[in-house]
């Protein structure tokens, strides 16, 4: 922590490049090398000059393996304590792109003084400096991560404190029963007199676990928007599974031809739609074969339907009450779209089918494709991604809120057992612990810190 740290913030190849130096001795450091002296420059100001290996005062002689003139004419933004992304005094160089100009700043940087930055030093500095908490800290990942609106809109949300005022309310909660609690301890003595009964205790600890339940559920949903919600296209042979694919993915992604069993493996690829992004994945056409490649394929199928959040199940003619039960057993707990396709073979008249959603399409001159969007929106069920609903979308918030319901659920049953209060109390200590491990309250360890942070990418 005490060391001045230096790294490239930005990716190889544009046209600048921007060099980070964070720590006590940021403008000391720069000062050697700029042919300005920063020393006193004041926060939030640029400052334009030239990087050179020798400062212009001082040594004549310029190191082995450095031009004689100046590196490179840049910009030095300089931020002070406690007003900068890590709280420390800091600096920002703005380079010229060049890999050979970059480099040769950040060879000089670390000659005179700076240490190269491990991933997410920077961030974790903020974290440890009290700029942000650590939940807001693994947000910043996610927003340089996050590549449509969904997983933007989380990520901003997250980096706002939406999780953080989630928690510190159940805080609230959790702290007003043990004071409860407490005064049911402190003054058991008393006979006279009246405390929160337990079935009032009861009902605060219920809608606290109504509250971190709604949280650890949401990740399901939170997992879903950031890698893509998985939809299998599934039908019998030949019925324009993978036309259907090729029309969503507007390329000729998969193989179409009117042979029986064209497609033998899964195809996957990702396409947004209003800003969330969706996982299609075509599947081997259902039937009996001998072929084992095919019967390998198939299986895959029923695989792929497993971890789908919605099917599309494609017909071309009129399904039998037997198809549609199998069909209904098999996507249980999924939601189903029934898809008509070929809907240009007039002989075929209107199907009797009910309660089910219902796309009729004609696949191969991509008719009714937009219809059919607009259902595998609505089917995916996202909540509003306003600031009010949070989603959880990392996997230590998810397993932290699990840890805290089950402390939580033994209070619950302790109350209903008449378990004495001192006991109770220590697990209400324990959820709050937990809760707090989200925001970073209790973890100290680098052990911990170092895990969440080396997800990172240097220079953040
Ligand atoms: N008439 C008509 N033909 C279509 C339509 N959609 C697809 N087809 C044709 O149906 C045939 C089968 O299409 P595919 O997309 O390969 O069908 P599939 O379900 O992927 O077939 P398998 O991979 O064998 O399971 C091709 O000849 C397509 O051109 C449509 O809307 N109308
Ligand atoms: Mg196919």
């Amino acid at each position: 922590m005490n060391d001045t740290i230096c790294a490239l913030a930005t990716a190889p190849g544009g046209a600048l490049g921007i060099i980070r130096i964070s720590g006590a001795q940021s403008l000391e450091i720069l000062s050697r090398i700029f042919s300005k002296d920063l020393t006193q420059a004041p926060a939030n100001t640029i400052h334009y000059g030239h990087i050179v290996a020798t400062t212009p005062v001082g040594s004549a002689t310029t190191p082995a393996g450095f031009p004689a003139g100046p590196i490179d004419e840049v910009l030095v933004s300089v931020f002070r304590a406690p007003h900068s992304y890590t709280g420390e005094d800091s600096a920002e160089i703005s380079c010229h792109g060049s890999r050979y100009i970059l480099n040769k700043v950040l060879e000089l940087l670390v000659q005179n003084g700076c240490r190269m930055a491990n991933p997410g030093e920077y961030t974790m500095r903020a974290y440890l400096n009290g700029k942000m908490d650590l939940s807001q800290a693994e947000a910043v990942a996610d927003l340089i991560a996050s590549s449509n609106q969904a997983t933007h809109q989380l990520a901003m949300s997250q980096l706002r404190g939406g999780i953080s005022t989630q928690l510190s309310s159940l805080r609230e909660q959790l702290l007003k029963l043990t004071s409860l609690l407490e005064l049911e301890l402190d003054f058991s003595d008393h006979e006279d007199l009246e405390f929160a009964d337990r079935t009032e205790l009861t009902d605060i600890a219920n809608k606290i676990n109504k509250h971190i339940t709604q949280l650890s559920n949401s990740f399901e949903v939170g997992q879903a928007i950031k890698q893509g919600i998985p939809v299998a296209i599934i039908g019998k042979t030949n019925v324009g599974k993978s036309t259907l694919l090729n029309r969503l993915l507007r390329e000729d992604r998969a193989i179409v031809s009117d042979i029986h069993g064209t497609t033998r493996d899964t195809i996957e690829d990702t396409i947004d739609l209003q800003g969330v992004t969706f996982r299609f994945i075509d599947t081997a056409g259902i039937r009996q074969t001998t072929d084992q490649v095919e019967q390998i394929g198939i299986e895959r199928t029923f695989a792929a339907i497993d971890k789908a959040r919605i099917v599309i199940w494609i017909v071309d003619k009129e399904p039998t009450q037997e198809e549609l039960a199998k069909i209904n057993k098999l996507t249980e707990n999924k939601q189903l779209i029934i898809v008509r396709n070929k809907i240009d073979k007039a002989e075929s008249e209107s199907f009797k089918i009910v309660k089910i959603t219902l796309i009729e399409i004609y696949a191969k001159h991509n008719q009714h494709i937009d219809q059919l969007e607009q259902a595998i929106y609505q089917a995916a069920n996202i909540p509003a991604l306003s600031d009010s609903d949070i989603i959880v979308t990392n996997a230590r918030h998810h397993e932290a809120l699990c840890r805290a319901q089950t402390h939580l659920q033994r209070v619950i049953d302790g109350l209903h057992q008449q378990v004495s209060g001192d006991l109770l109390s220590e697990d209400l200590r324990l959820t709050l612990d937990t809760l707090a491990e989200i925001t970073g309250g209790q973890i100290t360890t680098n052990e911990v810190l170092g895990n969440i942070f080396t997800h990172f990418c240097v220079g953040k």
